[in-house]
């Protein structure tokens, strides 16, 4: 019998190919997609991302374990897809314009995508304008925006207020972050949420959703 409790255990120490084994066992045994992806490797990155915010765990071994789980990914989305599993919520995001940084947005990219959620990264140095065509083209249920620089916090306020002016702002929820964001920017500007870290942006985006 499978061993979902394994998939999560091996994400966890970034073994990539044993969590690609143990995920084919999975699906060979005749357990869903689904299961395999919620109790296998969203298990084991929900653990990491606990470890990971309180210090336990530091950025390469996210990055590792990030690997083995598209390492999982790879065998589920085709099955996933064909089984046609309830659309996951997108989560989109971009590093602001002029800001060059993609370290951190990267990282939480991978820990929504780790959470379950449909990850489009657009990049760094995104427009006010890239912003708004995205979230048309996208339809992202959660925009994400990175900062690292204070010169580049007002392309934060300027993107946000792109995607008001576009009439598009009832439609998706926007949470900001970053090493010189606050929350008190966030409210300044207008933006749903503020995460201090990647872990906190799946919990915040979460909240948002009315997910937990
Ligand atoms: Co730059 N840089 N940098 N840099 N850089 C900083 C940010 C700086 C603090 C260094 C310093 O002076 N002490 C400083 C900013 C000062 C300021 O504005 N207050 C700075 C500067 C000045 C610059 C340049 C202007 C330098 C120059 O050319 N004179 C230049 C600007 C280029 C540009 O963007 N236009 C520049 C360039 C670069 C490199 C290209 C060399 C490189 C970036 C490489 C890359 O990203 N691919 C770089 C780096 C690496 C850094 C430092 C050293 C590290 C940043 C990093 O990746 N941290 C940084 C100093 C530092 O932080 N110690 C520095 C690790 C990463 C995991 O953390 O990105 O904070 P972070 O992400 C965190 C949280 O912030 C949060 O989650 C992550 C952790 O879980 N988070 C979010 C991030 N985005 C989020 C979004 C969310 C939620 C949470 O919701 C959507």
């Amino acid at each position: 019998m499978a061993d979902l409790n394994a998939i999560a255990e091996s994400l966890m120490k970034g073994q990539a190919p044993k969590v690609k084994e143990l995920v084919q066992a999975a699906v060979d045994e005749g357990i869903s997609p689904q299961q395999i992806l919620t109790e296998g490797l969203i298990a084991g990155m929900n653990v990491l991302g606990k470890k990971f915010k309180a210090n336990e765990v530091y950025i390469p071994e996210v990055l590792i374990a990030a690997r083995a789980m598209h390492a999982g990914m790879g065998i589920l989305k085709p099955l996933l897809a064909k089984s046609g599993a309830k659309a996951a919520k997108v989560f989109m995001i971009g590093t602001v314009k002029g800001d060059l940084h993609d370290i951190g947005k990267n990282l939480v990219a991978m820990m929504m995508e780790g959470a379950g959620f449909d990850v489009a990264d657009i990049g760094i140095d995104v427009t006010s304008e890239k912003f708004v065509e995205m979230v048309r083209e996208k339809k992202p249920e959660v925009l994400g925006m990175s900062a690292l620089l204070t010169t580049t916090m007002p392309a934060m306020k300027s993107a946000v207020e792109a995607i008001k002016a576009a009439g598009l702002k009832d439609s998706v929820k926007i949470v900001i972050g970053g090493a010189p964001i606050t929350q008190s920017f966030a409210d300044e500007i207008g933006a749903d949420g503020y995460a201090p870290d990647a872990a906190s942006a799946v919990d915040v985006s979460k909240k948002l959703l009315g997910m937990q």
